[in-house]
Parts: C-alpha cells; sequence; structure tokens
C-alpha cells in the first residue's frame, strides 16, 4: 500500500499540473502536427471541390461573422442549388460552437452564404460542410487554427 503513495502523488501532481497549466487550455500545440489548413478541398468522397472565404479574415475569436462557400465539381462546374448543413467542432475538447450556423442564401455560380459563424476560443477547430446536389451527398472538412 504505500509503495503507491508516491505514484498517487506523482499522477495527482501530472492531473493538476495538465487543468492548471494555462499553456493547455490556449495553444493549439496538441493538434496533428500534419493538419491541412487548406482554404480548398476536395470533398472525402470526391464529389466536390470546394472553398470558403470569411469575411473576417483573420477569423477573431467570438466575433459573429459571415462565410462564402463555393462548391464546383472536381472539373470545376459550379454546382447549383445544394442543401447544405454546416458545424463546428473543437475535436480537443468535444464541444461544438455555440451558434448554430446556416447557409441561407444561395448566391448563383456554386456560391453559398453561410450566416451565423462564431467561434467562442482559439486553437484547432474542424468545420464541417455536408453537401447534397443532385442526390449526391459528400462531405467536406476544413480545418482552422484560430488565435
Ligand atoms: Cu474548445
Amino acid at each position: 500500500m504505500h509503495r503507491l503513495y508516491p505514484l498517487l502523488i506523482l499522477a495527482v501532481l501530472i492531473l493538476v499540473g495538465c487543468f492548471s497549466s494555462p499553456a493547455s487550455s490556449t495553444t493549439s500545440a496538441s493538434a496533428p502536427a500534419n493538419l491541412d489548413f487548406s482554404t480548398t478541398r476536395l470533398s472525402e468522397a470526391g464529389r466536390y471541390r470546394v472553398s470558403f472565404t470569411s469575411e473576417l479574415n483573420p477569423i477573431a475569436i467570438n466575433r459573429l461573422h459571415t462565410w462564402t462557400l463555393h462548391v464546383e465539381t472536381p472539373d470545376g462546374a459550379p454546382v447549383e442549388n445544394a442543401v447544405i448543413q454546416v458545424h463546428g467542432d473543437m475535436p480537443e475538447h468535444r464541444h461544438g460552437m455555440p451558434t448554430a450556423p446556416k447557409v441561407t442564401q444561395y448566391l448563383g455560380d456554386g456560391n453559398y452564404r453561410v450566416e451565423g459563424m462564431r467561434f467562442q476560443m482559439g486553437g484547432w477547430w474542424e468545420v464541417v460542410f455536408e453537401i447534397e446536389a443532385n442526390g449526391e451527398k459528400d462531405r467536406v472538412v476544413f480545418n482552422l487554427l484560430l488565435r
């Protein structure tokens, strides 16, 4: 029994260190090293080439803002009138966004207005778009590193 005490104390110190360290809660150091932060990506099944622009650049924490999403086929034809769902998550913290962003308008030429974007903390975010057009569903994930 007494032999376990040093281990217990060590474990407690490690836990306390993790939770109290200011660095661990605010930096993105624990995000995977090889994340792709491109703003243009091919969807997971290869159906759509998708890109976004943010009206806030760089994206500031806690500011409500709008994105424009552009969806085209791999050979560059705009994808018209798709049904698109969006959500954002912090994989390291297992929480999402404080807002429920939505695609509110088709702007033509494969462009969609995405309203209600707001990120409440810095670090690694995944923003997921589920896209359905002409009966074909696919999803694309953008990585963000916010400060
Ligand atoms: Cu978080």
